[in-house]
């Protein structure tokens, strides 16, 4: 196959009459390529479902949020949830969920993917409370599952970032998700999770992120879930 692609290149090249192998030439054949796939890309996009991402750091409550989800229009649940950082490390997908509101249907694949960090520190899960060996594995898999992540970013139709409303919403990480998912100009929806904790501030997250839908909820106790399925109507719908 390799072999017949290089040819296929060669004779491509070969058999070009000179006048046409210019710049200005090769830029138009470019451009026209571009426009084509965009337009089948938007054809396809119509035909499928499409890739709901939950996207943000570790312990936010992605996997908590994907459960609800899945819970609720399923009746299953997606993945491990637990206070130890970096339980997801692969991407899982949920597909076909179809979720309702106010009369209106919504198709999409669910993606749960691995929390963004910029450092994991093994040592970090032997506090936790796990042997070296196996602090060490998950610290491992953790660093392939970050990068796998953004890896996917590209394949994303419309994103929930989760973030943990009690926590500084304005790190490097979170800004480097909204950055990454505005330039591709990917739709997105910030959850404010854990509400139901004192420290939540709402607010907080709403500011540090001024240009986007904040929602607050709780996704571990489904406190205004309903508004959060609206909001996710605005973004994907
Ligand atoms: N109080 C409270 N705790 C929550 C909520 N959502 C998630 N949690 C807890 O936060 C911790 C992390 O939840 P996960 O759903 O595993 O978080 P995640 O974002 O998937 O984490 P990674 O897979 O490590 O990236 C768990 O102990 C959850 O029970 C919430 O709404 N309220
Ligand atoms: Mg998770």
């Amino acid at each position: 196959m390799k072999i017949n692609h290089f040819q296929a290149k060669t004779i491509y090249i070969q058999t070009l009459p000179k006048n046409h192998q210019s710049k200005k030439g090769a830029v138009m054949i470019n451009i026209v390529t571009s426009f084509i796939n965009k337009v089948l890309k938007t054809l396809f996009r119509k035909k499928k479902n499409i890739k709901l991402g939950l996207y943000g750091p570790p312990n936010g409550g992605k996997t908590t949020l994907a459960n609800r989800i899945c819970t609720d229009w399923l009746g299953e649940e997606m993945g491990a949830v637990s206070n130890i950082a970096h339980e997801t490390r692969e991407i899982q997908i949920k597909e076909q969920i179809s979720i309702k509101s106010k009369g209106k249907e919504l198709m999409f694949n669910l993606v749960d993917t691995p929390g963004i960090a910029t450092k994991i520190d093994f040592e970090d899960f032997v506090k936790a409370g796990m042997k070296e060996k196996q602090a060490k594995q998950r610290a491992k898999e953790a660093t392939k599952g970050i990068i796998d992540a953004i890896k996917w970013l590209d394949e994303m139709d419309a994103v929930i970032i989760v973030l943990d409303a009690t926590k500084d919403p304005y790190t490097q990480v979170n800004v480097t998700i909204v950055g990454n998912l505005q330039a591709r100009n990917i739709p997105v929806l910030i959850v404010a999770n854990k509400s139901d904790l004192k420290k939540a501030d709402i607010r907080k997250v709403q500011s540090a992120y001024p240009q986007y839908s904040v929602i607050g909820i709780s996704a571990k106790y489904g406190d205004n879930i309903d508004k959060f399925y609206e909001g996710l109507f605005a973004i994907a719908g």
